[in-house]
């Protein structure tokens, strides 16, 4: 999953993206899903991805990623 803070053109590439999130190994879906919440309830939100081809826990098991929400990203 690639983000690129505007402003932005049609010339960025991975490479030149503000934020990079890959998931841990190929095929896992990394990024098929995201939503942002306030899960913790400190008033900033956290992104969640999720990866639903993720094999750690068994096949296509899935996993689900919480980056912690802050003014830093
Ligand atoms: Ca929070
Ligand atoms: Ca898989």
């Amino acid at each position: 999953m690639f983000v690129w803070l505007a402003p932005f053109d049609l010339a960025e590439t991975s490479e030149t993206a503000d934020v990079a999130f890959k998931g841990e190994s190929p095929n896992d879906m990394a990024g098929y899903s995201i939503s942002a919440a306030d899960l913790d309830g400190d008033g900033r939100a956290e992104i969640v991805i999720g990866a639903p081809g993720d094999d750690t826990n068994g096949e296509d098991a899935g996993k689900v990623y919480v980056v912690p929400g802050g003014a830093g990203l």
